[in-house]
């Protein structure tokens, strides 16, 4: 902890130290007590840079327990199940995905079959910036740079599914923002047979019904043609180019450029890999016309129209243009976002109809959104954005506690309680 907290941020810090320790499993951190008993990707790369501050041990641990997850052929699932837990601890659990059939599946370790936003080797970087014992880090680094170059290989041969330099995601649970209305168009455009349907119960309130079904059926095609890219490619009927998951693998990439130089490896690759997604965002997911960054379906080749929190993703871009950063603060500020919310940054368009403050990733707050934008708005020297974002965190957490998310007017906390990323990333904030 740093000696220039005041009292109340001491006590915050502690608070979510607290949260850590307590959803420490012994060999990793779970996404949420009671909801989210696994551990998940993107949260977990979250969850070791708030470590990095506590427990630079268990920091380390959290990275390499995820990795044990990771599929012969470079990719990284979404879940790593904590086998020790029961069956139905979670659904969809393991019974779902079949990892155990997938010849290229870890052995002697349950996994999902799709994958999330790679934050990871950002998050290993920054691990190794705060670390105390800059030796250990090192070889903390070299043990997870060849798993981490497997990853991004994974994703630029596997999911790059248009040939453009952008990777795709083939899932709504891939985004991390698995109910943005982003996805309600190509969602809504399934065919799905008449017979599919949610197999089991689903214990959780958000979201359901229908949107479930389909979540469940797009999983069962990738599962049963065996996770292929050849099938992800050429048949699978979601593919969606989003731009806060090409924002982080780009942010990654230069974090991996960066570790390449720290272990005396070539970085060229990895600072070719971000240029390449750093023109393709720009030629395929900016829009000219309305200012923003959009999702493309690659369905249908057209960007998707509602504009959300992951449309100011680019900001993790270092190079981005000027004018467009200008063009995406703007739009930040406005009363389509920050401006009409006490609470920003809402995760979708407030004058959008599909916008619903309590609903998930269809409105509301989150911690993690939050945090990338900050650290993308530190990036290009916006202090009054960075500021805001900062502020808006902590009054959050202040007021309502680690929640998974909130009300984006009045700050009321929602969903599931002491959420590991929000106190991982409190504790990061407070440096
Ligand atoms: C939520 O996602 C999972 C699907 O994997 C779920 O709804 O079951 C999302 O908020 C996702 O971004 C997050 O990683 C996960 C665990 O916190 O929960």
């Amino acid at each position: 902890m740093s000696s220039r907290l005041t009292g109340d941020e001491t006590a915050l810090w502690q608070a979510a130290a607290r949260v850590l320790d307590a959803n420490w499993t012994g060999t990793a951190t779970a996404a949420s007590p009671g909801l989210y008993p696994h551990q998940w990707s993107w949260d977990s790369a979250f969850v070791s840079m708030g470590l990095a501050r506590h427990r630079p041990d268990r920091a380390e641990a959290e990275l390499l327990c995820l990795f044990r997850g990771q599929w012969a052929d470079g990719m990284l699932p979404h879940i790593v199940f904590n086998t020790s837990l029961a069956r139905h601890a979670f659904f969809p659990g393991p019974e779902l995905w079949r990892s155990d059939r997938q010849p290229a599946a870890p052995r002697g370790v349950h996994t999902s079959g799709l994958t999330q936003p790679p934050l990871h080797a950002l998050a290993a970087l920054r691990l190794h910036e705060c670390a105390p014992d800059t030796d250990g880090s090192r070889a903390f680094l070299a043990r997870l740079y060849p798993m981490l170059v497997a990853q991004h290989r994974y994703l630029a041969r596997a999911r790059d599914l248009a040939s453009s330099g952008l990777i795709a995601i083939c899932h709504p649970w891939e985004s991390g923002l698995d109910n943005s209305p982003a996805w309600d168009r190509p969602l809504g455009a399934l065919q799905l047979p008449p017979t599919a349907y949610a197999p089991g119960h689903v214990p959780r309130t958000l979201p359901t019904g229908e949107d479930y079904d389909r979540y469940v059926w797009l999983v069962t095609l990738m599962r049963e043609a065996g996770y292929a890219p050849e099938y992800l490619r050429d048949a699978h009927p979601f593919a969606v180019e989003d731009p806060l998951v090409n924002a982080t693998y780009l942010a990654s990439a230069h974090a991996l450029a960066e570790i390449a130089e720290i272990l005396h490896e070539d970085p060229a690759p990895h600072r070719e890999a971000a240029d390449r997604v750093h023109h393709a965002l720009l030629d395929r997911l900016w829009d000219r016309d309305t200012g923003c960054f959009r999702a493309r379906d690659l369905r249908d080749d057209r960007l998707l129209p509602v504009v959300t929190a992951a449309s100011f993703g680019p900001l993790l871009d270092p190079r981005l243009p000027a004018p467009i950063v200008r063009n995406l603060v703007d739009l930040l500020l406005s009363a389509r976002f920050a401006g009409a919310a006490g609470y920003p940054v809402p995760t979708c368009d407030i004058q959008a109809p599909a916008f619903d403050r309590g609903g998930y990733w269809r409105g509301p707050t989150w911690i993690s959104t939050n945090w990338l934008l900050w650290y993308g708005s530190l990036a290009h020297d916006l202090p009054v954005v960075a500021d805001l974002l900062y502020g808006s965190t902590m009054r959050l957490v202040r007021q309502s506690g680690f929640r998974e998310f909130f009300d984006p007017f009045d700050g009321t906390g929602r969903g599931g309680h002491d959420h590991s990323w929000s106190a991982a990333l409190v504790l990061d904030l407070l440096g």
